[in-house]
């Protein structure tokens, strides 16, 4: 059986703003007020997800959710009809105004943490006869607690996954973890899945803090607790050798790192980190090794050679490591191309150590300014053919359906943003509108909309 990683990408949504709303996020924090283009910025994804294509690899879409969010403002008390809860929520809180209005369901990095049914080892002992039984893929929507603007996107990406993942014989969407700080979850941007060749991959999930455990940030939250971690590995059904808990080290969220997709990535067996992504790192590496044998290769970038304070900036290690080796790709944000001393370390060590056949800078600087670089972008998905055919909805692009994307957006989106535009609601209504638009194009039902309008 062929299987294959699947990036799906969250296309931008027409109301992309910057209002400051991800503290520890040092992107968010210092453009808070700037004015988006949220067109520019749709547009910038669109063509990451192009190279991708041009490339062969199959490449997935993943729609914007409905915002100004008219049902989290009547929740939280604005009543009446639309143009009233707007203008009413605007004038009175401002701040929760702007926190229903982000766009943030973008970075779909965040959206749930996967565990692919090809890591799932079937015992030889136990015919597997019924259908439940069978190995599946296991999804788990994040609970994205950590921000109110970031946790209004669960309801409609739980909708989403189990509407796409429907087919019950190949994928199992769970429940997000409880809504409570002690289970504060994030998804795949604290999930690595380490491909071992022929065994079943490793998976890596790292969190930032541990009630019982000292070595917590002090500066910036943590946003993903090691309770969390630790329920995600029974959920996933995975066998216990397969998993392993790793904390993120508390001076590198401190320093801006509030994911850990901000200081690592992996793909199949490489592992690329910075020496001070993890804590206790050494011993963590060393416990990589053991487990992950000859297939791993651990690739360490020393303070020295970058330090956190440069990753946080040029975003070296949200990077997408792409295809197998003998034709491996690194592709970047700008922002490591724009730091001479970044890409002389990218082209002459990176190259060598990860094999690398061709290097790229993609220009994404409208979601890179909200912290948002390639690999928030995406969700990662390790589908077999069948699976990639059991899917529901017009998800897995082709040139019609990208361009047809393209041009929607460049009809469509504005050319410039600031959340108080919502408030207006013949404006906010046209931006939803061009939500209820993707969908169509993705052949998604708009009754995956209702709750949310
Ligand atoms: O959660 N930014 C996002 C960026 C998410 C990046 N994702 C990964 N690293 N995988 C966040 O902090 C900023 C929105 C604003 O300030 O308007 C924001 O939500």
């Amino acid at each position: 059986m062929r299987w294959r990683e699947v990036n799906f990408d969250g296309l931008v949504g027409p109301t992309h703003n910057y209002a400051g709303l991800s503290f520890g996020n040092l992107a968010s924090v210092s453009h808070q007020g700037a004015v988006s283009n949220p067109r520019q910025a749709a547009l910038q994804g669109l063509s990451k997800m192009r190279w991708l294509m041009d490339r062969g690899f199959v490449q997935g879409v993943l729609p914007p959710q409905l915002r100004p969010n008219l049902a989290a403002l009547r929740q939280l008390g604005f009543q009446g009809p639309p143009p009233t809860v707007l203008r009413q929520a605007w004038q009175q809180a401002p701040q929760i105004f702007s926190m229903c209005c982000s766009a943030s369901a973008m970075w779909v990095a965040n959206a749930a943490t996967v565990f692919p049914s090809c890591d799932h080892v079937v015992s030889q002992f136990k015919p597997q006869s019924k259908p439940e039984e069978q190995p599946r893929c296991v999804v788990v929507p994040a609970n994205l607690i950590s921000h109110f603007h970031r946790s209004q996107e669960v309801a409609a990406t739980s909708a989403l996954l189990h509407y796409v993942f429907a087919d019950a014989r190949y994928f199992q969407v769970q429940s997000p973890l409880p809504a409570v700080s002690a289970f504060g979850d994030e998804g795949a941007a604290n999930h690595m899945r380490i491909g071992l060749g022929a065994e079943p991959a490793l998976h890596v999930l790292v969190y930032g803090s541990d009630s019982h455990a000292p070595g917590n940030p002090k500066k910036y939250p943590s946003r993903q607790t090691r309770e969390a971690s630790a329920a995600l590995a029974r959920l996933s059904g995975l066998h216990e050798d397969q998993v392993i808990l790793v904390k993120q080290s508390a001076e590198a969220i401190d320093a801006g790192v509030f994911h850990n997709d901000v200081i690592a990535v992996s793909h199949e067996g490489l592992l690329l980190c910075h020496e001070k992504a993890f804590h206790n790192q050494d011993q963590v590496l060393q416990e990589l090794t053991r487990r992950g044998g000859d297939p791993l290769r651990i690739v360490e970038v020393k303070e020295a050679e970058v330090s956190v304070t440069k990753a946080v900036s040029t975003y070296l290690f949200n990077s997408q490591l792409l295809g197998e080796a003998g034709q491996r790709t690194l592709l970047l944000p700008a922002e490591c191309e724009q730091d001479a001393a970044v890409k002389d370390y990218i082209e002459h060590t990176l190259k060598t150590a990860l094999d690398l056949q061709e290097i790229a800078y993609l220009d994404l600087q409208q979601s890179m300014r909200n912290g948002g670089g390639p690999a928030c972008l995406r969700l990662r998905i390790t589908l077999s053919e069948v699976e990639l055919g059991a899917l529901q909805g017009k998800l897995i692009l082709d040139d019609e359906r990208h361009q047809r994307l393209v041009d929607l957006v460049a009809q469509r989106y504005p050319q410039q943003m600031l959340p108080e535009q919502l408030a207006e609601w013949d404006f906010a209504r046209e931006m939803q509108s061009i939500v209820e638009d993707i969908y169509r194009v993705l052949e998604l039902p708009l009754d995956l909309l209702q709750p949310f309008q």
